[in-house]
């Protein structure tokens, strides 16, 4: 039951601020937290004392470029505790996350933390309509992971009733959503779309749910998977980003605009860089998402390389809030595949494939090297209703497909239909890459 387009806001004095209002705003939190990191974080002073930068150096929001970047290694090199800018007695919580590579890092709050990062959370759940009438059944993972507590605890703020169910177990998650009346949904978009498969699967139609939105995020996702969602269910699926290092979900969150998620600005400072230079880039240009914390205590983090690939842009947003809005991610620059000197991201591949309708949103790309030349194959589930024993119309199917991404991507791929329910479900983030290279991109 899709909602009709009403804009609600969490704390609209926060989320509509004039501009410079909140420029003046972040530049006063940004001196507080670079003070506070330097006095309490020996690693990042020592970065900053080599840059020659001092906190007095920092006095408007344009200083930040002066600061030396962060990024991912340095919470494994000061694993665990050696980023926390507060004492272990005033944390009240560690999240964390296994990353790419299985090592973990991990990340401290303290209750003025979880407080912070909760009310970002309340604010998405809020624009995607949800309030104290909602049931909120949340299928994320529960755990050191944040999706599952971040939303849960967001949840809990805006009043509703929260059904905690972490991710996995199918049926019992329809069972639940279909008997309990669950009006909202909270998962990956990726675990999304296999419920809302198996839901038709099991011949539910949507009206006998009382879905009415969801909150999905965690994992890139596109246009055309949010339609894909939309149709099978009938409801507004909405996208909502956030990282462990910088808090968890609810960093940045989309209104009913559909158009761009809206970062919590007050909460953190935003840039888009090159990621070679490690220049601004402006408005509207693709490069790396940098975040600065403004409000965390625990541990804060300075010009933090995400590695996530998006745009930003700055105005008045339709729904009332002035925030800068992201694009959606569309990869990252370390799961960005080079194909043959090309850069693909798996978010580009599956906007072609639920281009076609005999094909399902269930794909792996799985990259070999031969002879020193790359090979991209892409094995992609074919629907339900396609009759996986007609040789020729798979022989055509795939050589349409070829041809699309060839035009879209400029790439050459082999393309491996395989029957349906083949392909690994995923409950959390779904993995789609098997690099047989042997080397990293
Ligand atoms: O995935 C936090 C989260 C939980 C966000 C639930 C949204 C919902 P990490 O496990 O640390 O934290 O992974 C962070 O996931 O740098 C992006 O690459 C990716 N990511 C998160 N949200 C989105 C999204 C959580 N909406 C990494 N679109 C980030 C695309 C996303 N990618």
């Amino acid at each position: 039951m899709r909602q009709k387009k009403i804009h609600y806001i969490y704390n609209r004095e926060m989320e509509c601020m004039d501009f410079e209002e909140r420029r003046e705003l972040q530049g006063k939190r940004l001196r507080e937290t670079v003070e506070l990191e330097y006095n309490n974080v020996p690693a990042y002073r020592k970065r900053m004392d080599k840059a020659g930068v001092k906190p007095e150096d920092i006095k408007t929001i344009d200083d930040i470029v002066k600061l030396p970047f962060m990024q991912k290694t340095d919470l494994r090199d000061n694993f665990p505790y050696g980023l926390f800018a507060a004492p272990l007695k005033d944390m009240v919580r560690i999240q964390g996350s296994s990353g790419t590579t299985g090592k973990p890092i991990v990340t401290g709050y303290t209750k003025h933390d979880v407080d912070v990062w909760t009310e970002m959370v309340a604010r998405a759940i809020t624009a995607a309509g949800g309030g104290k009438d909602d049931i909120i059944q949340i299928a994320y993972g529960y755990g050191l992971f944040t999706g599952g507590l971040g939303a849960h605890q967001g949840a809990t703020k805006v009043g509703a009733i929260v059904l905690p169910m972490s991710s996995g177990n199918t049926q019992r998650q329809i069972t639940m959503l279909k008997e309990l009346g669950s009006t909202m949904l909270c998962c990956t978009p990726s675990y999304a779309t296999y419920l809302a498969e198996t839901i038709r699967e099991m011949g539910i139609k949507p009206e006998e749910l009382k879905l009415k939105s969801g909150c999905f995020g965690a994992e890139p996702w596109t246009e055309e998977m949010r339609q894909h969602l939309e149709e099978l269910l009938d409801f507004d699926a909405m996208d909502i980003y956030g990282l462990t290092e910088i808090g968890g979900p609810g960093v940045a969150f989309e209104c009913m605009e559909k158009n761009g998620m809206h970062i919590n600005e007050d909460h953190v400072i935003a840039e888009i860089i090159d990621p070679v230079t490690g220049e601004a880039l402006p408005d509207d240009t693709p490069g790396e998402l940098v975040f600065t914390t403004l409000t965390k205590t625990g541990t804060p983090m300075i010009r933090y390389r995400t590695h996530d690939i998006c745009t930003l842009h700055h105005g008045t947003c339709a729904c009332g809030r002035t925030t800068v809005k992201m694009s959606r991610i569309t990869g990252r620059t370390d799961d960005m595949l080079v194909i043959r000197g090309v850069n693909v991201f798996p978010s580009q591949i599956e906007g072609v494939l639920l281009g076609f309708e005999d094909v399902s949103a269930h794909y792996m790309l799985v990259v070999d090297r031969v002879n020193s030349q790359d090979k991209l194959t892409i094995r992609v589930e074919v629907s339900e209703d396609f009759e996986f024993n007609d040789t020729k119309a798979l022989e055509t199917l795939a050589a349409e497909i070829k041809a699309q991404i060839k035009q879209t991507l400029l790439i050459s791929a082999r393309v491996e239909l395989v029957p349906p329910k083949t392909i690994p479900r995923s409950e959390g983030k779904a993995k789609r890459i098997i690099d047989n290279r042997g080397t990293g991109f």
